[in-house]
């Protein structure tokens, strides 16, 4: 079948709470993927950061097949052979304490939530039903039901209430608002280091170590999520380090199987994961064989090919190569690693356009809100492949 005949067949059978660029892949290696008659594209999005370590890497590859081959969901009514090694290689690498692995980002959100209530109730002494989790404007968690009912972006959230309780909005960056927010009821607060989904809005300088500084002062468990800025791509194993501090709870996923495979877990630096009993929370496929020994060899490429040092340094080129850019239409260039946002004046009519110029010139990416493109490439594009793409992002936007 042709792209057409593909796309035709989407449109009709699918729900349409999507609406893609009409590029239908059909094979990628690395930075690059192909189209179905066979153009090639630099992936500028990695699947919102799943495949930090490229498409289809082959040492990913090799540990899902081999384990495919030998078992691959035992639930967790038994024990398996690779759960605890996964426990043991992520715990070293994130100086965690304990970890309790979930499939979907939204579901290791979802765990921290139920967790930290129970905290509340258990151990900080909170009354029954009154837990407040603190969260910030423009945040982006993910698409069940509890996590939009503290979203604040109306697509997100029309016509899907009634909502549930116990969520206090701040602007997201401002410690004054987070500390005048707290109340005795406050158990938790969950933050992104740096807003994706905002569109790659990075805070002031010292506002994370602020936030675990009055966390601890104020016996609140300080829940990083790291499901996007996490495992490489801002330039450090965590985005937390930037910053020098430890969260409470991270939330990890995408990238943990680099693409392969829906894997999250959330890491405790504390005892907070404890509070959990048999049969309180968990998943069918939570922590099963296949997941775990993919989690592990994509955490093990990431690191032993130095993918994170990459992300830095050819983060920080491409960042400034974008910088160099004159053009009356961009607002602003801003990101951290290989997490980059540029944004146009809202005079420019939208980032969706230059999205449709950039593929045809062979460049994949994606606007977030109206505005801004996000240029978020896998951790192991070279600088040379940087340099290609910028005389077409030049070209693309000195056109307009
Ligand atoms: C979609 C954005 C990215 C996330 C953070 C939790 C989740 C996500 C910080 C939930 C998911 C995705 C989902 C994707 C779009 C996307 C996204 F544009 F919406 F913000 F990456 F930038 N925390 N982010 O970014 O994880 O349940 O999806 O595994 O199509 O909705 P999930």
């Amino acid at each position: 079948m042709d792209a057409t005949e593909l796309i035709a067949l989407e449109q009709k059978l699918g729900a349409h709470n999507y609406k893609p660029l009409d590029v239908v892949l059909r094979r990628g290696e690395g930075v690059w993927v192909w189209d179905v008659d066979g153009r090639r594209y630099l992936d500028c999005l990695s699947a919102y950061s799943a495949v930090n370590q490229g498409h289809c890497h082959p040492g990913i590859f090799k540990a899902m097949v081999e384990q495919a081959a030998r078992l691959t969901l035992t639930s967790r009514a038994f024990r398996n052979d690779q759960l605890g090694l996964f426990y043991q290689e992520i715990c070293g690498l994130t100086r965690s304490h304990k970890v309790l692995p979930m499939n979907s980002g939204a579901e290791a959100v979802e765990t921290v939530i139920k967790t930290v209530r129970k905290w509340g109730y258990k151990i900080k002494g909170v009354p029954e039903n009154q837990a407040e989790i603190i969260v910030c404007r423009n945040n982006f968690h993910g698409r069940t039901i509890t996590i939009i009912s503290f979203s604040t972006d109306d697509s997100s959230r029309e016509g899907f209430g009634p909502f549930t309780p116990g969520f206090r909005v701040i602007p997201f960056g401002d410690a004054a608002a987070l500390e005048a927010a707290v109340t005795p009821n406050t158990v938790g607060f969950l933050v992104e280091p740096i807003q994706g989904e905002a569109g790659v809005i990075i805070p002031p300088d010292g506002y994370l170590k602020a936030a675990r500084e009055l966390c601890r002062n104020h016996n609140i468990v300080l829940i990083l999520d790291e499901i996007q800025t996490g495992l490489g791509r801002t330039g450090k194993l965590l985005a937390e380090e930037h910053e020098g501090i430890e969260a409470d709870l991270t939330l990890v996923g995408k990238a943990l199987s680099g693409g392969f495979y829906p894997i999250s877990a959330v890491l405790s630096n504390s005892e907070v994961l404890g509070v959990l009993q048999p049969g309180e929370h968990g998943s069918t496929f939570g922590g099963n064989p296949l997941a775990c020994a993919v989690a592990r060899a994509a955490l093990k490429v990431l690191i032993e090919e130095g993918m994170i040092e990459n992300a830095a340094a050819v983060g920080a080129y491409f960042l400034e190569g974008l910088r160099q850019i004159q053009s009356p239409v961009i607002k602003e260039v801003r990101g951290r690693g290989l997490m980059i946002g540029l944004e146009f004046h809202p005079e420019a009519g939208g980032a969706r356009p230059y999205c449709y110029r950039l593929k045809d010139k062979g460049i994949l990416c994606k606007e977030t809100h109206d505005h801004t493109i996000r240029f978020a490439p896998p951790l192991v594009i070279t600088r040379e492949t940087v340099d290609w793409a910028l005389d077409i992002i030049q070209s693309v936007i000195s056109e307009s």
